[in-house]
């Protein structure tokens, strides 16, 4: 396996909206990142991931792009991106821009262009069909936020397909005047010393040539159905992936992760092994599907720890030799991993750590998604009015106001699984708006942000922050925690996570309890092997009972010799 810089990097998600406001409108912006550059580089991420900045109407924070070369208004100006860029290039870290690209916005100039006639150059940019001579949609999939996927356009009497809101019609990838001009985008901000791309939804962009409908047992005629077999990891999509790396991609030293709902190891493989020449690792979405019943996200089923390991170690042993994972537990579409996975209550801080350390020492590339790394969590806003994401709003409008469903429990879903759990302003201190804005905040805070925030974290050296650091610091200096292979242990434990990392003679231990119950670690042989504890996420004036046992949500790294 070849040693490179992004298999061994950890990379940080900034939520510009959420991140910073430098001047009091409530927005987050480029400013305001700039000015928390000391505390990037205090944490030690090699990487900074930005979601869009680009010019957007904002109908969905920006991955709804109108002008692909310029900065959205609230965020700043070229300019600004550029002194961003240079602070970051000057604390020795990476900038990985986020690339949109399976949709724009219905307000780019293209879609403009595509839309005022059948004959205009840039129709054939989006992707449109007649209806059909009953006013039927051109086929029966639905919109990823909810509703039919297709709209009518008046002007020419056809529809176009949006596999998210409609002011985001769907690129035609079948064009290749179109696939050139992104081509020639993405240089653009290569030229300009970009170091990666974050390659939004990239697996949607080739859909099933005649984009049939969808047929599942029991559709009633009309019914909407997903329709994802026909846009996901569709039949061109490997072809595209290669010509943008002939193209683009493998004239820069670019790091690159695509985001692939619905991928499985073989497709990840397909996307990832190093000599097919497409990306170097891919987002799957298996373990964040993992409290959906049928009828998706919005149908919260328990996850249990048997469920998440099958998942995890299914992905550490398919990609073992081929591929690279990424190492996720939430960003700014999933709600806080502590929330769901861990404890946010009494033990917030020691199943956030428990976590980090899952995160960190599986095989793959730690993504932090902000926050995560203070431990932020989840919130349960009491108004539908004070979320503002379009797709909890489109949602709540089919499933209660046009569908008539319970609006207690549908409230209690957004509480569980809502995009904007991730998306509530970053909590700097415990001064009004925790110090995101002298504004009006365009989210509401997390009210617990008096409790949780940076400044609480930077004080107290048993923070999550520094647990945090700890182990990207551990990361530099062991490479056995980037390249060396995985071994599940124990995989029958109802709580416990265990496996080892070994590369040339370096052995580690690892073994992570999922419960707030004490549980027993059933590995004589390993644990009397044990030469140090390398990190564990309890404070060293509490020493475990004894070895064998774990406590609630401890993590324990170890050395074997
Ligand atoms: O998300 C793609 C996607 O399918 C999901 O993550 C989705 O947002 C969510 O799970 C729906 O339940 C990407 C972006 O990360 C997301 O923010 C955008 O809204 C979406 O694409 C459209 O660009
Ligand atoms: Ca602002």
């Amino acid at each position: 396996m070849n040693r490179t810089f992004w298999k061994e990097a950890v990379v940080y998600q900034i939520y510009p909206r959420s991140f910073q406001d430098s001047n009091g409108d409530g927005i987050g912006d480029l400013r305001g990142i700039i000015s928390r550059l000391d505390y990037l580089h205090k944490l030690g991420v090699d990487v900074v991931w930005l979601s869009p900045v680009y010019k957007s109407p904002n109908d969905d924070n920006g991955y709804d792009i109108s002008d692909y070369e310029d900065i959205m208004d609230e965020f700043g100006t070229l300019g600004d991106w550029e002194e961003l860029l240079d602070g970051l290039h000057a604390r020795g870290i990476k900038l990985m821009m986020d690339l949109v690209i399976n949709h724009s916005s219905d307000e780019h100039a293209w879609f403009v262009e595509s839309r005022s006639s059948k004959d205009n150059p840039y129709r054939d940019y989006y992707i449109w069909r007649p209806g059909g001579p009953n006013g039927q949609l051109p086929n029966n999939w639905s919109s990823i936020f909810s509703g039919p996927a297709w709209e009518l356009d008046e002007k020419t009497g056809e529809y176009y397909l949006h596999l998210f809101s409609r002011k985001q019609p769907d690129l035609n990838w079948e064009n290749p005047q179109l696939r050139e001009a992104l081509y020639k985008m993405m240089a653009f901000w290569l030229d300009k010393g970009v170091d990666g791309l974050r390659m939004d939804v990239i697996n949607m962009i080739s859909k099933v040539e005649g984009l049939p409908s969808a047929h599942h047992e029991g559709l009633a005629p009309g019914e909407l159905a997903g329709g994802g077999e026909y846009y996901m990891n569709g039949p061109r999509v490997h072809e595209y992936l290669q010509e943008m790396n002939r193209e683009v991609l493998s004239k820069y030293n670019v790091m690159t992760v695509g985001e692939t709902p619905g991928a499985t190891v073989e497709d990840a493989i397909l996307y990832t092994a190093e000599d097919r020449n497409e990306l170097q690792m891919v987002f799957q979405f298996e373990h964040m599907d993992i409290d959906s019943g049928p009828g998706g996200k919005w149908n919260v089923t328990p996850w249990n720890l048997t469920k998440l390991r099958d998942i995890l170690h299914k992905w550490q042993v398919g990609l073992a030799d081929r591929g690279w994972n990424s190492l996720y537990l939430n960003n700014h579409d999933q709600p806080r991993m502590v929330s769901r996975f861990g404890n946010d209550r009494e033990y917030r801080v020691i199943s956030a750590k428990m976590l980090a350390t899952l995160l960190h020492t599986l095989k793959g590339t730690p993504y932090i998604y902000q926050g995560e790394e203070i431990g932020m969590t989840n919130v349960q806003f009491p108004q539908l009015e004070d979320y503002k994401d379009i797709e909890i709003h489109n949602m709540y409008k089919e499933k209660v106001t046009d569908g008539g469903g319970d609006h207690e429990a549908t409230l209690k879903a957004i509480h569980a699984k809502g995009r904007d759990n991730a998306r509530t302003p970053m909590q700097w201190d415990s001064s009004p708006n925790a110090g995101f804005t002298e504004g009006t905040p365009w989210l509401k805070l997390n009210p617990r942000y008096e409790e949780i925030n940076v400044e609480q974290a930077l004080a107290d050296p048993d923070s999550v922050f520094y647990y945090y650091q700890k182990l990207i610091s551990l990361r530099k200096k062991h490479p056995v925690m980037v390249y060396g292979d995985y071994e599940l242990l124990l995989p029958e434990h109802e709580f416990i996570y265990a496996y080892t990392r070994t590369l040339e003679g370096e052995r580690w231990l690892i073994l992570l309890n999922f419960c707030d119950t004490p549980q027993t670690v059933d590995l004589l042989e390993e644990l009397n092997a044990v030469t140090e504890t390398i990190i564990s996420n309890y404070p060293e004036e509490q020493p475990a009972m004894d070895r064998e046992t774990l406590r609630p949500y401890e993590a324990r790294v170890c050395r074997l010799g």
